[in-house]
């Protein structure tokens, strides 16, 4: 089995040696402008067109969870992945744990009234405030797929009431779950904490924008986990400035680096991490693309599998037998003329 990687800042040599170790038999390379020798499946992270187009691969993963960027590059140039070659990206493969840590640490901040104290702190002024109640402090995360569970599931743990909203309905113990369009705003009245962790597709760009924000109660708090483009960064400024947030944290921003003129850099309610909220670790990783190789090399049940239609892993796409040669997950084309 050929396997080409790519990935424009990782230890290239320690991911082939790590995957040669634990897919025995599979020989590993980098792939390199000019290569256009056979392969059986590409590892790839903004893969030039160049190193898919034309070739017969079983599959492709992508060596993140985000799809985006991949998907958005397919868009302008559709020969560059055939529709009957499956893409995978990575499910949680330590991303979870990182997230929750993030989430977790920054909720509580807040809810201990932090900011107010460092505030205060500038002041020289010895001032204890009222403390927030947990009843108070309702928290509503957008997206309700791998990692906004963990999240919630961390979160729960500490006792705040929590809300999700995604496509479909779920049923999560102590949850309430707003599905659609429709309960979107519902959804944000009652949400203190808005937590972003939608994938990043033509129906979420822009989400969090002013009509959206307008609707979660005065002084509530953003923290974006998922990408930049989800949010109106003049549409988040204004809502700050008129006190209808009290604060954003972000991690993702619509153009990475963020550039040095945004004001996003000196808003004293803006914290700010440089896209590091849950990072590929390799050797989880490599563990969940050699277990989902060996099980696609035997023909069995496989997870991970990106809709390309939805831009997203389908729920009922996860878990599905792949159908080699269909021209997307079987279970997909079922779901799609069910919704
Ligand atoms: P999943 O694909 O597992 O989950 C996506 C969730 O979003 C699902 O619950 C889905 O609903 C929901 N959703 C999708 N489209 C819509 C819509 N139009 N309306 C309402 N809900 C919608 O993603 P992950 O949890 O694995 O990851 C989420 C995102 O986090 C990634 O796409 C990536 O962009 C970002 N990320 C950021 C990182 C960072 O370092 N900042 C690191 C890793 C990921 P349903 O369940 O009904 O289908
Ligand atoms: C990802 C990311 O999607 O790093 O994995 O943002």
């Amino acid at each position: 089995m050929d396997i080409i990687f790519y990935h424009p800042t990782f230890d290239t040599l320690f991911w082939i040696a790590e995957l040669e170790k634990q897919l025995p038999g599979a020989r590993v390379r980098e792939w390199k402008s000019g290569d256009e020798q056979p392969a059986d499946y590409a590892l790839v992270w903004h893969p030039p067109v160049e190193m898919l187009q034309g070739r017969d691969l079983k599959a492709v993963f992508a060596l993140g969870a985000g799809v985006d960027s991949i998907l958005s590059k397919l868009r302008e140039h559709p020969e560059m992945l055939p529709l009957s070659t499956p893409l995978f990206r990575l499910e949680d493969t330590g991303m979870g744990l990182q997230m929750q840590e993030y989430a977790v640490s920054q909720v509580l901040h807040w809810f201990r009234r932090f900011d107010d104290y460092q505030d205060l702190k500038q002041e020289a002024r010895w001032q204890p405030l009222e403390e927030y109640q947990r009843e108070d402090f309702p928290i509503g995360i957008m997206g309700a797929g791998v990692l906004g569970a963990k999240v919630a599931e961390a979160l729960q743990y500490w006792g705040f009431p929590l809300r999700i909203w995604s496509r479909s309905r779920k049923s999560w113990p102590q949850v309430t779950s707003f599905a659609g369009e429709k309960e979107l705003n519902t959804f944000l009245n009652g949400t203190r904490v808005l937590i972003n962790l939608l994938p990043n597709t033509a129906e979420t760009v822009g989400i969090i924008n002013s009509s959206r924000l307008a609707q979660l109660p005065d002084n509530s708090y953003v923290l974006n986990l998922a990408r930049g483009v989800h949010v109106v960064e003049d549409d988040l400024l204004d809502a700050l400035n008129s006190g209808k947030l009290k604060g954003a944290m972000l991690d993702v921003f619509s153009r990475e680096p963020l550039p040095e003129a945004s004001p996003l850099w000196r808003h004293p309610r803006v914290a700010m991490t440089p896209h590091v909220a849950a990072v590929t670790r390799p050797l989880e990783a490599i563990a969940f693309i050699a277990k989902t190789i060996g099980q696609m090399e035997r023909g069995e049940t496989v997870s991970g599998q990106v809709d390309r239609q939805l831009g997203y892993v389908s729920p009922a796409c996860a878990g599905f037998l792949l159908l080699s040669g269909a021209d997307s997950c079987y279970s997909c084309h079922k779901q799609r003329r069910r919704l």
